[in-house]
């Protein structure tokens, strides 16, 4: 039995490890020493809404990525907590695609069910993860941001929960250094109106470019122009939103592509995704990797190949969200317990490779679907976490994509079936495409 574990970051990653922990304790289990470290002064990650950029009031860079106005992007009907519906939060059925405030309160209600906040210490970075082989012990460098001051704490495991939307990549085009207006990385996105009535540029073609492009539009930006560098979205977009291939420059505001066309801008965002970044992590353990749906050296897509006893949760890229960091979590904790043992290190390899292969082979978003769902399952089979209907989220996520190909502003007016009380969701009572209003108050009238 161990006796001290650290979990790094209080995101819905790091909530749900000390949720699970808690569920074993209430369930008559021993359970070790439960240490969190958070950065920031409150709980729920990328849901904790700022209105900072840049560096934070200690000089760190900013962890938030959310904007105002954010919509959940998938049904939340793919991402309900099996053991706390969100019928149990709310008291009622609700829409399927609730804006960030909803999440939120979602997300900290079972936390607070739970009494979680006992476990954190906020305002307390991680700066320093390492492995002592003699003592078999990690030693966390941890710094109190209120006064700077530093301490080195032991502990026999190690969760790392600290989200990989944070770092922004940001490339370089050529012109950007003469561009006489704003560029800026989605990172630092925050309130859609600052482009009304501009031109804007959006370089990209994933979630974040199809979600700023349509959000600005809507909060009143004159035309959005998408360049992509693989593949075009390829929606019906509204009227003032169009996609054209890769910027190649830009002379003035003059913006070039590659097709020949050209067109005048006045804000450049870049929407070109975010990069891994544990450089609080010693070189020997710190995983590496892009945003795939199965990392390289996380068995399981938890346990770190070279030391199992350091675990990683909600590193890879996700459809699915709280569902698959709870079942990483019920699975990292049941390790911990001593509940599962892992098989030799020849063997976990060889899972991990099996599992990329077929990564490798994936067609489209349907089989992406498929494989992260799969992931899921083979999670839940060796542990307790509740009974749901896993087979329903692939369902619904498939129906989402399709939703999105008939009406990219219309798929967030379609409700969908729990898959943890069989209910169906109301329809919201306003079009999403006219409501500008996104406060919990409006959406749960
Ligand atoms: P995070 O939420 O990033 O939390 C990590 C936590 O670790 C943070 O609180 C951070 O402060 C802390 N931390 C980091 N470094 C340290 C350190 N060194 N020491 C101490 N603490 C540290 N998912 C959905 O399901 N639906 C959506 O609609 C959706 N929209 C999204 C929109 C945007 C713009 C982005 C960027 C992401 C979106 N996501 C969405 C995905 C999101 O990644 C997950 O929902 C979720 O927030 C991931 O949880 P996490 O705990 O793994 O990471
Ligand atoms: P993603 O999903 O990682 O997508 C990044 C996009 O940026 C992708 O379309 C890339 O193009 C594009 N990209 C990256 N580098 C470049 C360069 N140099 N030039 C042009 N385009 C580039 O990140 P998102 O921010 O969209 O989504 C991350 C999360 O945030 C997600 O969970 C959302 O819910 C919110 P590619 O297609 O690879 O050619």
């Amino acid at each position: 039995m161990a006796s001290r574990v650290a979990v790094v970051g209080a995101g819905p990653s790091g909530l749900a490890q000390l949720h699970s922990f808690v569920e074993a304790r209430n369930q008559g289990a021993n359970i070790p020493e439960l240490v969190c470290f958070e950065k920031q002064h409150d709980w729920a990650g990328l849901w904790n809404y700022t209105w900072r950029t840049g560096l934070d009031e200690y000089g760190d860079p900013v962890h938030g990525s959310m904007y105002r106005y954010l919509w959940s992007n998938g049904p939340k009907e793919c991402l309900e907590f099996a053991d706390y519906t969100f019928a149990e939060h709310f008291g009622k059925a609700i829409p399927s695609f609730p804006p960030r405030e909803v999440l939120y309160d979602y997300i900290t209600g079972r936390a607070k069910k739970n009494n979680i906040r006992q476990y954190i210490q906020f305002a307390t970075a991680v700066r320093w993860i390492s492995y002592d082989e003699t003592k078999e012990t990690f030693e966390l460098i941890v710094e109190t941001l209120a006064d700077g001051s530093t301490r080195t704490e032991e502990f026999d495991y190690v969760i790392v929960g600290t989200g990989h939307f944070s770092t922004p990549n940001v490339p370089s085009f050529e012109g950007f250094a003469e561009f006489p207006g704003r560029i800026l990385h989605s990172h630092d996105f925050r309130d859609a109106r600052e482009f009304a009535g501009k031109n804007l540029l959006i370089v990209g073609s994933s979630y974040s470019a199809e979600d700023i492009a349509l959000q600005s539009k809507k909060y009143g930006a004159n035309t959005v122009t998408i360049t992509y560098r693989s593949a075009p979205m390829g929606f019906s977009w509204p009227d003032g939103i169009e996609e054209v291939p890769l910027l190649r420059k830009l002379t003035g505001s003059t913006a070039h592509f590659a097709d020949g066309s050209s067109r005048e801008v006045d804000a450049i965002l870049l929407c070109t995704g975010y990069q891994h970044c544990l450089n609080f992590v010693e070189e020997s353990l710190r995983l590496r990797t892009a945003n795939v749906l199965y990392t390289p050296n996380l068995y399981k897509g938890v346990f770190w190949l070279g030391n199992p006893k350091m675990m990683y949760l909600g590193m890879q890229d996700q459809y699915y969200t709280f569902t698959l960091f709870d079942v990483q979590a019920w699975y990292a904790r049941d390790y911990v317990l001593g509940r599962i043992t892992l098989p030799p290190r020849a063997e976990m390899a060889a899972d991990i490779d099996a599992w990329r292969t077929r990564l490798d082979g994936l067609a489209d978003a349907f089989e992406e679907i498929d494989f992260q769902a799969d992931h899921i399952a083979d999670l839940a089979k060796d542990v307790d976490y509740p009974e749901f209907d896993l087979d329903l989220t692939r369902e619904n996520f498939k129906k989402w994509e399709h939703d999105k190909e008939a009406s990219i502003t219309g798929y967030r007016d379609r409700g969908f079936t729990s898959p943890c009380t069989g209910s169906q969701a109301p329809a919201h009572h306003t079009p999403w495409w006219q409501e500008l209003d996104d406060s919990m108050a409006t959406f749960l009238r």
